[in-house]
């Protein structure tokens, strides 16, 4: 039997991105759950063809390290990458606590799916580790509108595998949806390991094959939509044997 440990050993430091209403006067409503609220941060929605601009401040009071935000899948110039590269990057890739940056981005054609943004400054890993990261979701007109949409996202975190920060069930999200709702889980993951993602009682296609499961390297991303036809209550987890027995499985309730 293990022994009990203290409810302080199972908590960590977090470093989070959030949103805020114009200005950064105050935090955005936290109205969809596991958006806004901490880790990942709030998901960035964008239509192809769609201009975006990200005003970043970074109000790390903790540590006063200089953050960025990097986006994957878009277009931008190398000026909004927000990867440090000495003498190079520019005050994008390195803000400094206190200042802020805008980054312009565009969605392309090719730009379709489920993406990561992250922290690339120089301290990009000690940020990622502490929760500094996000989704990207860019669609196309012709994509079907889910009717729920449910963020998976693989990471380490404070010695525990965790989805969306939180390790067991019970601290990672419960999903609910009902028989005959168009369900989309937006899958990614990011550190240093492989993901299994699985949903129990669950198939869906893959390059026209029914698949249950997804591996998932580093900073990768899955987009898995299905017709929903299983009530139940089910589990939805990494299926590394490891990760999953220390943190990495949450529930999924379906109703008919
Ligand atoms: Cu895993």
């Amino acid at each position: 039997m293990n022994e009990p440990v203290a409810a302080e050993a199972h908590r960590f430091p977090a470093l989070v991105y959030r949103r805020f209403t114009p200005g950064w006067r105050r935090p955005w409503p936290n109205r969809q759950s596991g958006d806004n609220g901490g880790i990942p941060g709030p998901t960035i929605r964008a239509e192809v063809g769609d201009r975006v601009l990200v005003h970043f401040k970074n109000l790390d009071a903790a540590n006063r390290w200089p953050h960025s935000m990097h986006f994957h899948a878009f277009r931008y110039a190398p000026g909004s990458d927000g990867a440090f590269i000495p003498h190079v990057s520019g005050r994008g890739g390195a803000v400094p606590y206190g200042q802020s940056f805008t980054y312009e981005l565009l969605a392309l054609p090719d730009s379709h799916g489920v993406w990561p943004y992250h922290d690339h400054s120089h301290f990009m890993h000690e940020s990622i580790m502490a929760g500094m990261y996000g989704t990207i979701v860019i669609t196309r007109p012709q994509d079907p509108k889910p009717d729920r949409e449910f963020v998976v996202y693989f990471a380490a975190h404070g010695g525990m595998d965790t989805i969306n920060g939180r390790a067991f069930i019970g601290n990672t999200p419960t999903f609910k949806a009902r028989v005959g709702e168009l369900v989309q889980w937006d899958v990614l993951t990011i550190g240093d390991l492989f993901h299994t993602f699985h949903i129990h009682g669950h198939r869906w296609m893959r390059n026209g094959i029914p698949v249950d499961s997804e591996d998932l390297g580093p900073s990768s991303t899955r987009l898995v939509r299905f017709r929903e036809e299983e009530p139940g209550t089910w589990y939805y987890h990494c299926h590394v044997e490891s990760h999953m027995r220390n943190g990495m499985i949450g529930l999924y309730r379906v109703t008919a």
